[in-house]
């Protein structure tokens, strides 16, 4: 495992970038493009770890994708010319295409044996097996299907009313996608909105999908038709240069194409709650998603509250959230966040630990955690990703406002959702 000595004490980030592809709308143009019929081409695709996971996945299933950067084409084999795998399909590090896939490969009739690494092999599964399996779905695997390796022997399927106990738009992905294959109507109905690419990108690809409240429900049997996806920007690696953008002194960062999908902009709020100089540029909307351009400056913070229904909005910001608390005024609580437990790592576990090491003053919480805002610079140290990709950009950006030496152990980690991370980091350092 590497390490990497990290820039610290910056003077300022300055400069516009293009922030790469969302990294779930990408897993989802991969999904829904290799069971449509005819072709799908994908612009601005993210070629992070965790989709190339996904694309693997595929070819494995006989689907044929060319990939090249950013520029995806995919063959689109329909449900029924996915041909079953003599190998087992890896998913690596990707929550969303492990679960997901689960759905997605219950309601066909074939076997398919899935792991990934031992990351996910500490994630729980039975969110969606156990749903899956109450539609019929042949699924089983360590711990009676609560855990990777998992088995896949696909089937017949029938639509259930599934009302969720979490806001997770893996487990109403999932569903909605074995549901697709089901007789009858499925549908899921959740705590709390939960993020709607699935639903948005099925109506592009020609389904229909009825929304009423926290309810969504599919038909089964609906053919999907090859479409083009433009990718917009992801939001949730834009997150770790608004939070640069604000908390380093004299910055002023342009983030052009970022998604903004409503149900992916907590960190907005957030950061103008706080009360960040953000401004909202060149609003628009492509392929049923909304988009922007988003300027930060450094800006005079203050703590607050974090809680209930934001919180499904912002779940992968939290970690570089708590970074930007630190340098509030006052202290900020959030809470209603247990699913962090459940992760690449326990990020409060990790957050806490690793920002700990920094000088900062956060204390861990049953379902969250609470950060004394003290403005002051962080201190030097060693830190680890963990192998988590948001707590290594976390930390990356936290030694901008460091004063000592700071090093990452695995910093490789970050390429799961953006390979370009450190370029985009030292070129926003660099830019005068
Ligand atoms: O794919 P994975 O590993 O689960 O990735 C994470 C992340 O930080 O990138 C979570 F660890 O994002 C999830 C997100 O937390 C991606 C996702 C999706 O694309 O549907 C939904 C969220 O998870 P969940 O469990 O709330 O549905």
């Amino acid at each position: 495992m590497d390490s990497k000595k990290l820039r610290i004490n910056s003077t300022g980030l300055n400069g516009s970038i293009d922030i790469p592809g969302d990294k779930s709308i990408s897993h989802r143009s991969i999904m829904l493009g290799a069971i449509a019929q005819g072709k799908t081409v994908v612009n601005n695709f993210l070629p992070g770890d965790d989709c190339l996971s996904t694309i693997s996945c595929f070819e494995k299933l006989g689907v044929k994708i060319t990939q090249n950067k950013d520029h995806v084409e995919i063959e689109g084999a329909g449900f029924d010319g996915l041909r079953e795998p003599i190998e087992i399909l890896d998913t690596g590090n990707s929550g969303t295409t492990t679960r997901l896939m689960v759905g997605l490969l219950s309601g066909i009739p074939i076997h398919t044996c899935m792991i990934g690494d031992e990351s996910i092999a500490k994630r729980p599964m039975k969110r969606v097996t156990e749903p899956l399996r109450q539609m019929g779905a042949k699924i089983d695997g360590r711990e009676d299907g609560n855990f990777t390796p998992l088995s896949i022997r696909g089937g017949s399927l029938q639509g259930i009313d599934y009302v969720s106990p979490v806001a997770s738009a893996q487990v109403k992905s999932s569903i909605l996608l074995a549901g697709l294959n089901a007789n009858g109507i499925t549908s899921v109905t959740e705590p709390h909105k939960s993020r709607d690419h699935t639903e948005r990108m099925l109506r592009a690809f020609g389904c229909e999908v009825e929304e009423a409240g926290l309810t969504v429900k599919v038909n089964g049997g609906q053919k999907l038709v090859g479409t083009n996806i433009q990718v917009p920007g992801d939001i949730s690696s834009a997150a770790f240069f608004l939070v640069a953008g604000a908390i380093v002194p004299n910055s002023r960062i342009t983030l052009k194409n970022v998604g903004m999908n409503p149900t992916r902009t907590g960190i907005v709020d957030v950061l103008v709650k706080m009360g960040a100089r953000l401004e909202i540029e060149n609003e628009r909307v492509e392929n049923n998603e909304p988009i922007a351009d988003l300027t930060i400056q450094t800006s005079e913070l203050k703590g607050i509250e974090i809680d209930g229904d934001i919180i499904p909005r912002l779940i992968d910001e939290i970690p570089v959230i708590a970074l930007l608390a630190t340098q509030a005024e006052g202290k900020t609580v959030i809470k209603d966040a247990s699913e962090l437990k459940v992760k690449e790592t326990n990020r409060i576990d990790t957050v806490v630990g690793e920002l700990t090491k920094l000088g900062a003053k956060i204390e861990p919480t049953e379902d969250g955690m609470i950060i004394s805002g003290e403005k002051k610079q962080l201190t030097g140290g060693h830190v680890h990703s963990h192998g988590d990709h948001r707590i290594g950009m976390m930390l990356a950006i936290a030694a901008c406002i460091a004063n000592a030496e700071v090093t990452l152990s695995d910093p490789e980690s970050i390429s799961v959702s953006y390979p370009t991370f450190f370029e985009h980091l030292d070129y926003l350092i660099e830019e005068k």
